[in-house]
């Protein structure tokens, strides 16, 4: 039995060889705007070499698609010790005996026309790996997540001058303040996004208090402010373990700030620029966004309060895919895909707020919430534990939304991204929430 009719199929089809074709096309980018020696070069011990994460891009291809969707023969056994990320710790990857960049581009030249091949033929079945083409968007997704890594890894070697992305829009609307949102239920995660990951499943009912968050994400501007009134320097700001490690790390400002003059200027992507106030916050860990709520008087928003504000539709009482809507992001939307390669102004995506009125969740920067990252109650790992499973606990913290870097295929109002609370050289902002007061709900 076919889960999806023939003219379906072709369409998923289609589907699926665009999207393969638009990741490759990002990670050839990303691998060939550097030399050979740099791609082979650990830029920071927190991150890959490039050429690392460009075969282990084809190796999860050929593990997945070639050996367990289509049951073809490995290509190459031999490298998949170096290329499984449980074995090799990052910091050891630039030691390993690496395919070389000729070699690794080769391999996975190899990889795509044998899934190529595979897609030709593949019937999208009941079988849980194939329905809907999971498993192909699911490489698909991969790739790009890997592509937003080596992204990350281009800022920390302050890289990618060469190319010349065109300015975000300004923005188009006043956008500040708080939005209410009232007590109650909705759904959070998804049973039928097609291309969902395992930790974003099952769909689940979350009832919770009034609580009011912010209609946009805490700004360069606000941030400054929080700098200025010493918040760097005062441990009531900051919980214990923050505390411990702004002391420790020498936290005094974003990742990648640097004083100038009277003022502040951050480095992107090789270029020194003044800092901008009415853009957002980026390059902060945790325990940075953490201290600046607790001095602002607020809080981080819960993820499911991070949720409910991104999808639920206060007229039909549903959750959505996005805060527009269940329609695809657009340009218009969202700042995603590293069309920008820089947070927008908030303002820039009116098209793209909540109905309630809450700007840019999707695209600009990832948004730290409170909340540590654990299933959804009736998660089960599919297909593979070490997708989410064997992260859940307490070490990590969810952050949700996606970020300039982000393709839209990865990103989604279910999609689940999480790191470790010091972790600031992802692109990582907040906005902040709070309690609200019964009588404050009613108004
Ligand atoms: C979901 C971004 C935390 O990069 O560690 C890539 C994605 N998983 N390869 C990561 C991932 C396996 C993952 N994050
Ligand atoms: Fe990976």
């Amino acid at each position: 039995m076919s889960a999806v009719g023939h003219v379906d199929g072709e369409r998923l089809r289609d589907r699926i060889a665009t999207e393969l074709a638009r990741a490759r096309s990002r990670t050839a980018l990303l691998t060939e705007v550097v030399d050979d020696a740099d791609l082979m070069r650990q830029h920071s011990p927190l991150m890959s070499p490039l050429v690392w994460d460009l075969a282990h891009v084809g190796n999860q291809e050929e593990l997945w698609l070639v050996r367990d969707v289509g049951g073809r023969e490995p290509l190459r056994c031999d490298i998949d010790e170096l290329y499984d990320a449980f074995k090799q710790p990052r910091r050891d990857r630039p030691a390993l005996p690496l395919l070389a960049p000729a070699e690794a581009r080769a391999y996975l030249g190899t990889v795509r026309d044998k899934v190529h091949d595979l897609l030709d033929t593949v019937r999208f079945t009941e079988r849980p790996l194939v329905a809907d083409g999971f498993a192909f968007g699911m490489i698909v997704q991969h790739e790009q997540q890997h592509d937003e890594t080596m992204l990350a890894t281009h800022q920390l070697r302050s890289g990618l001058a060469v190319l010349h992305a065109p300015p975000p829009p300004e923005p188009q609307s006043r956008t500040g303040g708080e939005v209410l949102v009232p007590a109650g239920e909705f759904t959070m995660g998804t049973d039928t996004d097609p291309w969902a990951l395992d930790n974003e499943r099952p769909a689940h009912r979350v009832d919770l208090p009034a609580y009011a968050i912010d209609a946009a994400p805490v700004t360069n501007g606000d941030y400054l402010s929080f700098i200025a009134d010493g918040g760097y320097a005062d441990p009531r700001w900051w919980s214990p373990a923050g505390w411990a490690h702004r002391v420790h790390a020498q936290l005094d400002a974003p990742m990648h700030w640097h004083r100038d003059g009277d003022g502040w200027a951050y480095q992107r992507f090789g270029r020194a620029e003044r800092v901008r106030a009415d853009e957002p916050v980026v390059h902060v860990c945790f325990h940075e966004a953490q201290a600046y709520a607790t001095w602002a008087g607020k809080r981080l928003p819960t993820e499911a309060e991070w949720e409910k504000a991104a999808r639920w539709d206060p007229v039909s009482g549903r959750s959505r895919r996005y805060p527009w809507g269940d329609d695809d992001p657009t340009d218009a939307h969202a700042n995603l895909g590293q069309r920008h390669l820089r947070p927008a102004p908030v303002g820039a995506y009116p098209a793209g707020a909540s109905p309630l009125g809450v700007h840019q969740l999707i695209g600009d920067v990832w948004e730290w919430t409170s909340t540590t990252f654990h299933g959804h109650p009736g998660f089960r790992a599919f297909p593979y534990r070490e997708y989410s499973e064997v992260f859940f606990g307490e070490d990590y913290r969810v952050l949700r939304g996606g970020s300039f870097g982000t393709d839209r295929s990865a990103c989604r109002g279910t999609f689940r991204n999480w790191d470790y609370p010091i972790r600031r050289q992802i692109f990582s902002g907040f906005r902040c929430a709070r309690d609200v007061h019964p009588d404050e709900s009613q108004r």
